[in-house]
Protein backbone atom coordinates (compact mmCIF):
# COMPACT_ATOMS: atom_id res chain seq x y z
CA UNK A 1 0.00 0.00 0.00
CA UNK A 2 1.21 3.37 -0.98
CA UNK A 3 2.54 5.75 1.71
CA UNK A 4 1.36 9.35 1.33
CA UNK A 5 3.88 10.77 3.33
CA UNK A 6 7.14 9.62 2.50
CA UNK A 7 9.48 10.60 5.43
CA UNK A 8 10.26 8.77 8.06
CA UNK A 9 8.06 8.82 10.80
CA UNK A 10 9.63 9.15 14.72
CA UNK A 11 7.10 8.27 17.18
CA UNK A 12 7.69 10.14 20.46
CA UNK A 13 6.05 9.31 23.68
CA UNK A 14 5.22 11.74 26.42
CA UNK A 15 3.85 10.37 29.34
CA UNK A 16 2.41 13.02 31.05
CA UNK A 17 -0.57 13.58 33.23
CA UNK A 18 0.44 16.41 35.18
CA UNK A 19 -1.87 18.27 33.38
CA UNK A 20 -4.82 16.72 33.61
CA UNK A 21 -7.17 16.24 36.26
CA UNK A 22 -8.08 12.94 36.51
CA UNK A 23 -5.02 10.22 36.63
CA UNK A 24 -4.43 7.60 33.96
CA UNK A 25 -3.38 9.29 30.50
CA UNK A 26 0.20 8.98 31.38
CA UNK A 27 -0.78 5.33 30.90
CA UNK A 28 -1.65 6.35 26.99
CA UNK A 29 1.69 6.07 24.78
CA UNK A 30 1.90 2.17 25.84
CA UNK A 31 -1.71 2.09 24.86
CA UNK A 32 -1.01 3.29 21.53
CA UNK A 33 2.04 1.05 21.56
CA UNK A 34 0.27 -2.32 22.70
CA UNK A 35 -2.19 -1.85 20.28
CA UNK A 36 0.38 -2.10 17.73
CA UNK A 37 1.49 1.60 16.15
CA UNK A 38 4.85 0.72 15.35
CA UNK A 39 4.07 -2.67 13.00
CA UNK A 40 0.77 -1.45 11.88
CA UNK A 41 2.96 1.86 10.18
CA UNK A 42 5.80 -0.43 9.01
CA UNK A 43 3.20 -2.93 7.35
CA UNK A 44 1.36 0.40 5.63
CA UNK A 45 5.46 1.47 4.13
CA UNK A 46 6.48 3.60 6.26
CA UNK A 47 10.33 3.96 7.95
CA UNK A 48 9.56 3.87 11.47
CA UNK A 49 11.61 4.69 14.48
CA UNK A 50 10.59 4.70 17.93
CA UNK A 51 12.56 7.05 19.67
CA UNK A 52 11.17 6.46 23.23
CA UNK A 53 9.81 8.71 25.76
CA UNK A 54 10.54 12.07 27.24
CA UNK A 55 11.64 11.73 30.61
CA UNK A 56 8.44 13.13 32.46
CA UNK A 57 8.21 13.62 36.89
CA UNK A 58 5.13 11.72 38.40
CA UNK A 59 2.63 14.03 40.75
CA UNK A 60 3.56 11.85 43.93
CA UNK A 61 7.29 13.45 43.19
CA UNK A 62 6.31 16.96 41.72
CA UNK A 63 5.25 20.07 43.58
CA UNK A 64 1.94 21.50 42.52
CA UNK A 65 2.88 25.14 43.16
CA UNK A 66 0.04 27.69 42.04
CA UNK A 67 -3.56 26.46 41.81
CA UNK A 68 -3.89 28.36 39.04
CA UNK A 69 -1.44 26.21 36.91
CA UNK A 70 -0.69 23.04 38.52
CA UNK A 71 2.96 21.42 37.91
CA UNK A 72 3.51 24.32 35.66
CA UNK A 73 7.22 24.28 36.08
CA UNK A 74 7.50 20.30 35.42
CA UNK A 75 5.36 20.42 32.91
CA UNK A 76 7.55 23.47 31.12
CA UNK A 77 10.33 21.11 31.57
CA UNK A 78 9.35 18.50 29.67
CA UNK A 79 7.78 20.73 27.06
CA UNK A 80 11.17 22.28 26.13
CA UNK A 81 12.74 18.67 26.08
CA UNK A 82 9.69 18.06 23.60
CA UNK A 83 10.36 20.62 21.65
CA UNK A 84 13.65 20.08 20.96
CA UNK A 85 13.06 16.52 19.97
CA UNK A 86 10.07 17.49 17.71
CA UNK A 87 12.61 20.07 16.44
CA UNK A 88 15.59 17.53 15.82
CA UNK A 89 13.42 15.23 13.93
CA UNK A 90 11.75 18.18 11.70
CA UNK A 91 15.57 19.13 10.94
CA UNK A 92 16.46 15.53 10.04
CA UNK A 93 13.20 15.33 7.61
CA UNK A 94 11.46 12.80 10.05
CA UNK A 95 7.85 13.36 10.79
CA UNK A 96 7.42 13.57 14.51
CA UNK A 97 4.67 11.99 16.06
CA UNK A 98 3.94 12.60 19.43
CA UNK A 99 2.24 9.92 21.78
CA UNK A 100 0.27 11.19 24.83
CA UNK A 101 -0.44 11.91 27.60
CA UNK A 102 -2.36 14.65 28.72
CA UNK A 103 -3.07 17.62 25.98
CA UNK A 104 -0.48 20.04 27.96
CA UNK A 105 2.52 18.38 25.62
CA UNK A 106 0.80 20.37 22.79
CA UNK A 107 2.55 23.26 24.20
CA UNK A 108 6.32 21.46 23.28
CA UNK A 109 5.51 20.09 20.46
CA UNK A 110 4.10 23.13 18.88
CA UNK A 111 6.96 25.28 20.17
CA UNK A 112 9.28 22.48 18.18
CA UNK A 113 7.62 22.69 15.10
CA UNK A 114 6.87 26.56 15.21
CA UNK A 115 10.94 26.80 15.73
CA UNK A 116 11.77 24.92 13.03
CA UNK A 117 9.05 26.69 10.69
CA UNK A 118 11.00 29.84 11.91
CA UNK A 119 13.76 28.85 10.95
CA UNK A 120 12.95 27.81 7.64
CA UNK A 121 11.68 31.29 7.22
CA UNK A 122 7.88 30.40 7.12
CA UNK A 123 4.68 30.41 9.51
CA UNK A 124 2.99 26.80 10.92
CA UNK A 125 -0.73 26.10 10.55
CA UNK A 126 -2.54 24.65 13.66
CA UNK A 127 -5.06 22.03 12.94
CA UNK A 128 -6.58 21.51 16.42
CA UNK A 129 -9.38 18.54 16.76
CA UNK A 130 -11.02 18.58 20.29
CA UNK A 131 -14.11 18.34 22.33
CA UNK A 132 -13.00 21.41 24.44
CA UNK A 133 -10.99 24.75 23.38
CA UNK A 134 -7.96 24.68 25.64
CA UNK A 135 -8.68 27.91 25.43
CA UNK A 136 -8.00 29.23 29.24
CA UNK A 137 -5.29 30.68 31.13
CA UNK A 138 -4.24 30.78 34.66
CA UNK A 139 -6.41 34.33 34.91
CA UNK A 140 -9.57 32.20 33.52
CA UNK A 141 -9.39 28.33 34.48
CA UNK A 142 -11.75 26.82 36.75
CA UNK A 143 -9.63 23.55 37.45
CA UNK A 144 -6.08 24.58 37.33
CA UNK A 145 -5.22 21.90 35.20
CA UNK A 146 -2.54 22.63 32.59
CA UNK A 147 -4.38 20.51 29.68
CA UNK A 148 -7.16 23.33 28.96
CA UNK A 149 -4.12 25.82 28.29
CA UNK A 150 -2.70 24.10 25.37
CA UNK A 151 -4.10 26.10 22.46
CA UNK A 152 -4.09 29.56 24.37
CA UNK A 153 -0.57 29.16 25.60
CA UNK A 154 0.52 28.60 21.58
CA UNK A 155 -1.27 31.70 20.62
CA UNK A 156 0.58 33.88 22.94
CA UNK A 157 -2.13 34.07 25.83
CA UNK A 158 -1.24 33.22 29.76
CA UNK A 159 1.70 32.59 31.84
CA UNK A 160 4.87 33.45 29.91
CA UNK A 161 6.63 30.36 31.33
CA UNK A 162 4.21 28.82 29.06
CA UNK A 163 3.74 31.04 26.31
CA UNK A 164 7.33 31.67 25.82
CA UNK A 165 8.56 28.44 25.91
CA UNK A 166 11.49 27.46 23.03
CA UNK A 167 11.63 31.28 22.29
CA UNK A 168 9.56 33.28 20.16
CA UNK A 169 5.77 33.94 21.27
CA UNK A 170 2.63 33.31 20.04
CA UNK A 171 3.91 30.10 18.16
CA UNK A 172 1.05 30.42 15.71
CA UNK A 173 -0.82 33.44 14.48
CA UNK A 174 -4.20 33.00 15.25
CA UNK A 175 -5.76 33.59 11.75
CA UNK A 176 -4.10 30.58 10.34
CA UNK A 177 -5.54 28.31 13.34
CA UNK A 178 -8.59 25.85 13.09
CA UNK A 179 -10.52 24.39 16.17
CA UNK A 180 -12.67 21.43 15.02
CA UNK A 181 -15.22 19.74 17.39
CA UNK A 182 -16.01 21.83 20.27
CA UNK A 183 -18.76 21.09 22.43
CA UNK A 184 -17.90 22.09 25.93
CA UNK A 185 -16.16 25.40 26.65
CA UNK A 186 -15.87 27.18 29.65
CA UNK A 187 -17.65 30.56 29.74
CA UNK A 188 -13.75 32.20 30.14
CA UNK A 189 -12.47 30.32 27.32
CA UNK A 190 -15.37 31.67 25.08
CA UNK A 191 -14.18 35.05 25.70
CA UNK A 192 -11.01 34.62 24.74
CA UNK A 193 -11.85 32.38 21.51
CA UNK A 194 -13.22 36.01 20.27
CA UNK A 195 -10.79 38.18 21.41
CA UNK A 196 -8.37 35.82 19.70
CA UNK A 197 -9.89 35.50 16.16
CA UNK A 198 -9.29 31.42 15.12
CA UNK A 199 -11.45 29.75 13.80
CA UNK A 200 -13.52 27.51 15.95
CA UNK A 201 -15.93 25.15 13.72
CA UNK A 202 -18.33 23.36 16.53
CA UNK A 203 -19.98 20.50 16.76
CA UNK A 204 -23.22 22.07 15.39
CA UNK A 205 -21.20 23.59 12.80
CA UNK A 206 -20.20 20.08 11.74
CA UNK A 207 -23.41 19.09 11.98
CA UNK A 208 -25.18 21.33 9.50
CA UNK A 209 -21.51 21.31 6.90
CA UNK A 210 -20.88 18.11 7.00
CA UNK A 211 -17.48 16.63 8.05
CA UNK A 212 -16.20 17.51 4.33
CA UNK A 213 -17.28 20.83 4.19
CA UNK A 214 -15.89 21.49 7.33
CA UNK A 215 -12.89 19.71 6.52
CA UNK A 216 -12.26 21.98 3.47
CA UNK A 217 -12.50 25.08 5.09
CA UNK A 218 -10.25 24.77 8.00
CA UNK A 219 -7.23 23.39 5.65
CA UNK A 220 -7.83 26.15 3.22
CA UNK A 221 -7.02 28.20 6.95
CA UNK A 222 -4.43 26.37 8.29
CA UNK A 223 -2.48 26.12 4.36
CA UNK A 224 -2.77 29.66 3.31
CA UNK A 225 0.29 31.42 4.05
CA UNK A 226 2.15 28.77 5.84
CA UNK A 227 4.85 26.02 5.09
CA UNK A 228 2.06 23.46 6.64
CA UNK A 229 0.63 22.73 9.70
CA UNK A 230 0.68 21.08 12.89
CA UNK A 231 -1.95 18.51 13.79
CA UNK A 232 -3.34 18.15 17.49
CA UNK A 233 -5.31 15.88 17.87
CA UNK A 234 -7.07 14.91 21.29
CA UNK A 235 -8.89 11.75 21.29
CA UNK A 236 -12.39 13.42 22.88
CA UNK A 237 -12.69 15.05 19.79
CA UNK A 238 -14.24 11.47 18.67
CA UNK A 239 -17.88 10.33 21.00
CA UNK A 240 -16.84 8.52 23.72
CA UNK A 241 -19.41 5.62 22.21
CA UNK A 242 -16.23 5.10 20.24
CA UNK A 243 -13.80 6.37 22.18
CA UNK A 244 -14.80 5.88 26.15
CA UNK A 245 -11.01 5.76 27.44
CA UNK A 246 -10.33 9.60 27.39
CA UNK A 247 -9.50 12.02 29.52
CA UNK A 248 -12.43 14.19 29.75
CA UNK A 249 -15.42 12.37 27.71
CA UNK A 250 -17.86 15.05 26.23
CA UNK A 251 -20.94 13.25 24.87
CA UNK A 252 -22.07 14.61 21.39
CA UNK A 253 -18.77 13.87 19.13
CA UNK A 254 -18.10 12.51 15.70
CA UNK A 255 -18.77 9.26 15.01
CA UNK A 256 -16.13 6.13 14.04
CA UNK A 257 -15.84 7.40 10.26
CA UNK A 258 -16.30 11.32 10.24
CA UNK A 259 -12.88 10.73 12.89
CA UNK A 260 -11.60 8.62 10.05
CA UNK A 261 -12.50 11.05 7.16
CA UNK A 262 -11.65 14.16 8.72
CA UNK A 263 -7.89 12.42 9.08
CA UNK A 264 -8.54 11.10 5.30
CA UNK A 265 -9.08 14.20 4.08
CA UNK A 266 -6.03 15.81 6.18
CA UNK A 267 -3.80 13.15 4.35
CA UNK A 268 -5.18 13.54 0.90
CA UNK A 269 -4.28 16.69 0.53
CA UNK A 270 -1.06 16.32 2.30
CA UNK A 271 1.01 19.70 4.13
CA UNK A 272 0.96 17.61 7.85
CA UNK A 273 4.76 18.96 9.17
CA UNK A 274 3.90 17.35 12.92
CA UNK A 275 1.26 15.51 14.94
CA UNK A 276 -0.24 14.91 18.64
CA UNK A 277 -2.21 12.24 19.33
CA UNK A 278 -2.96 12.98 23.19
CA UNK A 279 -5.47 11.81 25.97
CA UNK A 280 -6.18 8.25 25.90
CA UNK A 281 -6.89 6.70 28.83
CA UNK A 282 -6.90 2.84 29.40
CA UNK A 283 -7.94 3.54 33.14
CA UNK A 284 -11.18 4.31 31.55
CA UNK A 285 -11.39 2.10 28.53
CA UNK A 286 -12.51 -0.98 27.18
CA UNK A 287 -9.76 -3.56 27.06
CA UNK A 288 -7.46 -0.58 24.91
CA UNK A 289 -10.40 0.21 22.43
CA UNK A 290 -9.43 4.03 22.60
CA UNK A 291 -5.44 2.55 21.96
CA UNK A 292 -6.49 0.64 19.11
CA UNK A 293 -9.03 3.33 17.38
CA UNK A 294 -5.91 5.74 17.99
CA UNK A 295 -3.56 3.67 15.92
CA UNK A 296 -5.88 3.16 13.21
CA UNK A 297 -6.78 7.03 12.68
CA UNK A 298 -2.53 7.68 12.99
CA UNK A 299 -2.42 5.03 10.10
CA UNK A 300 -5.21 7.12 8.31
CA UNK A 301 -3.60 10.42 8.18
CA UNK A 302 -0.59 8.74 7.16
CA UNK A 303 -2.28 6.86 3.84
CA UNK A 304 -4.17 4.41 4.92
CA UNK A 305 -7.38 4.26 2.68
CA UNK A 306 -9.75 1.39 2.45
CA UNK A 307 -8.88 0.31 -1.35
MN1 LIG B 1 -7.62 18.91 24.51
Amino acid sequence: MAASDTRPVHLIGVPIDLGAGRRGVDMGPSALRIAGLCDRLIHLGHDVTDTGDVAVRIPESADAGSERARFRDEIAGTNRALADRVATSLEAGALPIVLGGDHSLSIGSIAGAASWAAREGDDLGLLWFDAHADMNTPETTISGNIHGMGLAASLGYGDPVLTELGGSTPKVKPEKVALIGARDVDPGEREMVHESGIRVFTMREIDEKGIVRVLEEALAIVRQGTLGFHVSWDMDFVDPNYAPGVGTPVIGGVNYREGHLALELVSDGGGMVSMDCVETNPILDDRNRTGTLGVELILSVLGKSIL
